[in-house]
């Protein structure tokens, strides 16, 4: 049987420009500033995102594929999954070990990727494809927090949201996050989540300051990507990657901190932004959490968790639940 492969792109086609210039207005008129961080991750920034799971310091990565390959036959068997949707997917590298238990048990008929990256989708979409030859890959191009339409793919569902995405949200965004996920999943689906579980404050914060800088030029990207999209005049020499535990909400917070007093403009928003020396930029959130309380804020949003696991150093779970 002939695989097949389709990639379809839902983003209006002055999404990327509309949208990044709502969030820098609302962020840039914000005290302190701050960016939504999913405009990290451009090309470059999904390059550099790549080469951050390799480093020693940035261990969710390694955690959760250790998770993953002990129990995705597991996985298999309470989804029973037709299709595996995987939001965020990025490059679907853990994907594999859930496809592979997936087809093993012979329930899946396709793979639905989304992300707002067509370029990932379209690499990862194009070596999946060649690899299961026996399932449908139907890639989508869109940003699935205003909404998720899974009518044309068929149940049971599996949805993942791996990679500790969800921390990138604060708890109101995951509220409505949740929401979106109920309107689009039936009472046979199921929802697999991977998170970052709170720890020791000083591994969290090497692990978003590593002694190489890439996560330092991971974050600076942001600043290429204003001053390509918007006009801006950001120097990206004139400030510092900064990684500070909260303690109060349980997240790291990447910061680029200005070294001196400057003025940038960005045209695209017709705004100046003003930094006082040692002044921030926020940039990512990421969320760290406690078992019994992410339990509570799902269970609040009308999802039951059936199942969880963690590594065996206990620093990350995955967590499957059911609307
Ligand atoms: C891809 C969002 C899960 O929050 O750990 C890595 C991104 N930021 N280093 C995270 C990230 C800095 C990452 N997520």
């Amino acid at each position: 049987m002939p695989s097949r492969f389709s990639l379809d792109n839902r983003l209006p086609a002055d999404y990327v420009t509309n949208a990044l210039r709502a969030d820098a207005t609302a962020g840039f008129r914000a005290a302190p500033y701050e960016m939504p961080s999913k405009w990290l991750y451009d090309k470059r920034g999904s390059d550099l995102f790549e080469l951050i799971t390799r480093l020693p310091e940035y261990y969710p990565t390694l955690a959760e594929r250790e998770i993953i390959s002990r129990r995705s036959s597991e996985i298999a068997s309470y989804s029973r999954a037709a299709t595996l949707v995987e939001l965020g997917s990025g490059y679907s590298r853990k994907t594999r070990l859930l496809l592979d238990a997936l087809t093993a048990r012979g329930s899946l008929l396709r793979y639905a990727p989304l992300d707002i990256s067509s370029s990932a989708l379209a690499e990862a979409g194009a070596a999946i494809r060649a690899d299961y030859p026996e399932i449908t890959v139907s890639a989508t191009v869109a940003d699935y927090e205003s909404g998720l339409d899974l009518d044309a793919v068929p149940g049971p569902r599996l949805l993942a949201f791996l990679g500790s995405t969800l921390g990138n949200y604060d708890a109101g965004q995951r509220r409505a996050f949740y929401r979106t996920l109920s309107f689009a999943l039936g009472p046979d689906d199921v929802l697999l989540l991977g998170v970052d579980l709170v720890k020791d404050p000083t591994v969290l914060v090497r692990a978003y300051d590593d002694a190489k800088g890439v996560t330092a030029q991971f974050n600076k990207n942001l600043l290429y990507v204003l001053n390509r999209e918007l006009g801006a005049d950001f120097d990206p020499d004139g400030f510092d990657h900064v990684a500070h535990w909260n303690p109060a909400d349980e997240r790291i917070e990447m910061r680029l901190r200005a070294r001196t007093r400057q003025a940038v403009e960005i045209p695209g928003i017709g705004l100046t932004a003003q930094f006082a020396a040692g002044q921030d930029l926020r940039t990512e959130i990421s969320c760290k959490f406690r078992p019994e309380l992410l339990a509570d804020e799902l269970a609040e949003s009308g999802f039951a968790v059936s199942h969880w696991w963690t590594d065996q150093d206990e620093r990350c779970a995955l967590l499957m639940a059911s609307p």
